[in-house]
């Protein structure tokens, strides 16, 4: 049953002040809200964007101990940096504030306190575990030690990373405190939950039956948490980095992250409207809508929805639109292994382009599966799309009105049966978006502006003004005022997609007011209008930019294979004599030259302080012959003389390292010594 409302709340999830964001952020969460966001302002609609940092929890102190700064320090640093990159994406939020806020602190103790005074929580004690020499109790992060499922050294609390495994502490083999090594011992410690069980029956019948309209992946993950049965859940955590408990026995505890961090929405709202906030959260007739990723859906389908319902006095959310994960060409995003695109880097590398990475996302939108980002196809869709088809019909349109009519709007003349077509298939663009919107599938709404786009290109391709001109130039009028009520249309259809672009066009068309109700009309340009200066909407991406993001990416792969890398055991000790017995000496190469039909081998000539001797090594595939010429390596001298096949005898052997990934690198020496030097 579709409920009336008078206005709309919408939220964004509050990421971690402890990294910058990248790309999945934007594509998972901040892309879509903003589209939703400014398509309902477009409407004229009454709404609210919250957003915010989540500076609270473990990682952040993890982080701080390993910088060897303040928890403080680092969310400074990240708040900061990562409110930037929003507001240079567009994402146009009308707060973007941070849970260590004074009215956030204020706000989420009295939330508590209130749950508390009316015996919402039950307290229980359990063991944990705990460091004697820190005095400190360890959350799962914290705790390290021999994965039991692969044997991994370095496993989580709550995850094998190596293997993927989500564990307990209490399964970790010699669990140890991950930031010192310290042993750990079993503590008792009493905590206040939230005691979900009271709340299944209630959610079933909330979530289950009463919002079957929410995306299969939300309700599904909230049905097999249903399915299991819900449990009570800690709200506090013993940890010396959050906001303090405000109850008696709550010394050195504070709130846990997931019961502060949604309390965040709320209070920003309350710092940006100290005086209404009431209304955007409390208000039956307001709509609440939360923009998340898929590893949040149950902290905001079923924990916080069942503190609010505990509180009593807030509305719940009437829908979680999450999206699924976005990967990287082809591997999972991973901060901790820097395999990710970073907002602030992609700005460096493409100026400007910021619409291109909103398209490119929104296209490419994990709203049904994972999806995998690749520079192939961004670089594709930039081209392809928005050059080829949006650029180009805008540019083409605009550049002959200049030309023909010195910028000024033409008057429509008779309309031709195919001018008739081109118009009915532009006025149902407002409906066919809308009905996507709505809904929040954004990828096919955002499909079908670039439809508009391309009947644009179509209808000038097919109707060749610059032929026509010369046989009849008042059906150049026609078509010329078509195809600028069509740009004119771009860009209101493009705008909460593309805002940045949208501004431009519409400056380019000298078009200053505008809303989403004008999508369709086909007299946004009134004959005579004066359009102002065109130049590009969209500009081509060359390879090389293509191929340089390509090799940043190859580059971290190579130094997480290197640091992933474990060197093979050593070899069982020998004696000083036996070592003795190696002849190591300097040689300087004086020929080298590839071995016809041996793919693998080179063949040396070396200069060794006595008679020249020949080395054959099996280096071909790791080097030119050229690059070692005059060059001077280590060999065994006094090894067996070796033959091949084909009747070479190579005399000694070169010594070169091998790396992780198999290539080989020749020993050399800091500086020249004189051929035939020995080594010990
Ligand atoms: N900071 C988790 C995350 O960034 C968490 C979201 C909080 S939303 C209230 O994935
Ligand atoms: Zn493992």
């Amino acid at each position: 049953m579709e409920k009336k409302f008078k206005r709309t709340t919408v939220t964004s999830a509050l990421p971690y002040a402890n990294g910058p964001v990248h790309i999945g952020h934007l594509a998972g969460v901040y892309v879509p809200a903003d589209i939703y966001v400014r398509y309902l302002r477009l409407k004229k609609q009454d709404v609210l964007f919250i957003g915010g940092s989540d500076e609270h929890g473990v990682p952040v102190t993890i982080r701080a101990k390993k910088e060897g700064c303040t928890p403080q320090d680092v969310v400074d640093r990240y708040h900061n940096l990562i409110k930037r990159s929003f507001e240079e994406f567009g994402i146009s939020f009308d707060i973007y504030s941070r849970t260590t806020s004074p009215t956030h602190r204020e706000l989420a103790s009295d939330f508590f306190r209130t749950l508390d005074k009316n015996n919402k929580f039950v307290k229980l004690e359990s063991e944990q575990f705990y460091d004697e020499g820190a005095k400190q109790f360890l959350t799962d992060r914290n705790i390290m030690g021999e994965c039991p499922r692969c044997h991994a050294q370095g496993a989580y609390g709550d995850q094998c990373e190596k293997c993927g495994s989500t564990l307990s502490p209490d399964e970790l083999i010699n669990p140890v405190n991950a930031l010192t090594g310290n042993p750990l011992v079993k503590r008792k410690t009493t905590h206040w939950y939230l005691p979900l069980n009271d709340y299944q029956q209630w959610l079933e019948q909330w979530i289950l039956q009463e919002h079957k309209e929410w995306r299969p992946n939300v309700y599904g993950q909230c049905k097999s948490w249903l399915d299991l049965g819900l449990q009570p859940r800690a709200v506090t955590r013993d940890l010396d980095w959050g906001i303090p408990v405000p109850a008696e026995g709550g010394e050195g505890k504070v709130l846990y992250v997931w019961f502060d961090a949604p309390i965040g929405y709320i209070s920003n709202t309350k710092e940006l409207l100290p005086d209404s906030w009431e209304k955007w959260w409390k208000d039956p007739e307001t709509r609440l809508i939360h923009f998340i990723g898929k590893d949040n859906i149950v902290f905001h389908c079923i924990v916080f929805p069942s503190m609010l319902k505990a509180e009593g006095s807030y509305i719940l959310p009437d829908n979680v639109p999450s999206n699924e994960f976005l990967n990287l060409e082809g591997d999972k995003i991973s901060t901790s292994r820097n395999w990710a695109v970073w907002l602030h880097e992609y700005l460096v590398d493409f100026p400007g382009k910021q619409d291109v990475l909103r398209y490119v996302l929104t296209a490419n939108a994990p709203e049904t599966k994972d999806n995998d980002f690749t520079w192939k196809d961004f670089q594709a869709r930039n081209n392809n799309e928005l050059v080829a088809v949006y650029g180009n019909f805008v540019n083409r349109a605009l550049q002959l009105t200049k030309k023909y009519y010195d910028g000024v709007v033409p008057a429509c003349g008779e309309l031709t049966d195919y001018d008739r077509e081109t118009l009915k298939e532009f006025a149902d663009v407002k409906q066919d978006v809308e009905k996507l919107l709505d809904v929040f599938k954004f990828r096919d709404a955002q499909k079908e502006a670039m439809n508009l786009a391309r009947i644009g290109n179509k209808y000038l391709a097919d109707s060749e003004p610059w032929k026509v001109v010369k046989t009849d130039p008042e059906r150049v009028k026609t078509i010329l005022n078509i195809s600028l009520q069509l740009a004119a249309n771009l860009s209101i259809a493009f705008e909460p997609f593309l805002p940045f672009s949208s501004a431009k066009l519409r400056e380019m068309l000298n078009m200053k007011e505008f809303d989403w109700s004008q999508l369709g009309s086909t007299d946004l340009l009134p004959a005579g209008h004066q359009l102002a200066e065109p130049s590009l909407l969209f500009e081509k991406i060359e390879d090389d930019a293509i191929q340089a993001q390509i090799d940043k990416l190859l580059a971290t792969k190579k130094a997480n294979e290197a640091a992933a890398h474990k060197a093979n055991p050593i070899k069982p000790t020998i004696s000083f004599e036996e070592f003795e017995k190696l002849d190591i000496r300097v040689g300087k190469v004086l020929e080298c030259q590839a071995v016809p039909k041996m793919k693998k081998l080179l063949q040396f000539k070396i200069a060794d302080g006595l008679e020249n001797r020949t080395i054959v090594s099996g280096i071909a595939q790791h080097y030119k012959p050229e690059e070692l010429v005059g060059k001077e390596v280590l060999f065994i001298a006094n090894l067996a003389p070796r033959q091949f096949k084909n009747g070479l005898v190579s005399e000694g052997m070169i010594l070169s390292a091998e790396d992780f990934d198999g290539s080989l690198a020749v020993t050399s020496l800091l500086r020249e010594v004189a051929p035939g030097s020995e080594v010990k």
